[in-house]
């Protein structure tokens, strides 16, 4: 395959979320970009997942490093994040996550190698179900898994599903990021409603992610009707791919600067 066939083939994967994850994406799309370097190729990344801010800061050192240099960089912070994620989780405790975050994902399998024990709750993420992605990753790894239907997060959130092991439900949430903005962090749909009933519950929230995902302009992603229900009627179908956590609802951000509130994450970026 020449290189502008396997450009072609790496942006049909992120369209059609084959490679999905804001940090895979920005990854693929930079291995891309090296194999079609130019302005026609960045503004044809960036087209293909709207609400990823981290695709367009990477593009814009596309020049300047080698690939090799950003997976170096981006496995460095990961490095300190699985660190500070381990030493949030409790032993003994649920931890809950929703869709498909590579950053939590490779997090939780460190704490578990570290010794750390705990379950994980995640939901299944309608409409394209990232959720049983990571399902599947976790368990693999020797992760106890239970998993839900979306419309069941509060059930899952605040009732506990192993009277064996406990008394209560998660004791701790965390979701990746698409974009950290100044009002909140952008992620699945579904993880601002997740977090609203976290807070009235009093379960911490933590955002895992490279700080190269802030931004301070973000569109939101809007995606095809199709994905929900392929029907010929005539119902007016929306799709929305992501929706805002706010930042009230958020108790911190873990990424390479540390564990920081909303507040000190903001002054550092
Ligand atoms: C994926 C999603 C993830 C973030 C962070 O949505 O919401 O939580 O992208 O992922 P989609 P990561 O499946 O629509 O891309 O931690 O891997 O960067």
């Amino acid at each position: 395959m020449n290189n502008k066939k396997k450009f072609n083939q790496i942006c049909k994967d992120i369209k059609s979320i084959k490679i999905q994850g804001a940090e895979n994406i920005a990854k693929k799309a930079f291995y891309a970009y090296k194999l079609v370097p130019g302005k026609a190729s960045a503004t044809k990344l960036v087209s293909l997942r709207s609400t990823e801010p981290m695709l367009q800061n990477i593009l814009k050192i596309a020049d300047k490093i080698s690939y090799q240099e950003l997976l170096d960089k981006l496995n460095n912070n990961q490095q300190t994040i699985n660190e500070k994620v381990c030493s949030l989780i409790k032993n003994n405790s649920v931890v809950y996550t929703h869709c498909h975050s590579s950053s939590v994902i490779k997090a939780l399998i460190y704490s578990k190698k570290k010794g750390k024990r705990f379950v994980v709750y995640n939901t299944e993420t309608r409409p394209l179900f990232q959720g049983r992605k990571t399902a599947k990753e976790l368990a693999r790894a020797g992760i106890k898994v239970t998993m839900f239907v979306d419309s069941a997060a509060k059930i899952a959130l605040t009732k506990s599903q192993d009277k064996e092991e406990k008394t209560r439900s998660v004791d701790i949430i965390f979701f990746g990021a698409d974009a950290i903005t100044k009002k909140g962090v952008v992620n699945k749909v579904g993880s601002g409603m997740f977090a609203e009933i976290a807070k009235s519950n009093k379960i911490p929230v933590y955002i895992v992610s490279d700080s190269l995902k802030f931004s301070n302009k973000v569109k939101m992603e809007q995606r095809n009707p199709s994905e929900v229900w392929k029907t010929k009627s005539k119902i007016k179908i929306v799709d929305p791919a992501f929706e805002l956590i706010e930042r009230q609802n958020i108790t911190g951000i873990v990424s390479e600067l540390g564990v920081l509130s909303y507040n000190d994450f903001l002054k550092r970026n």
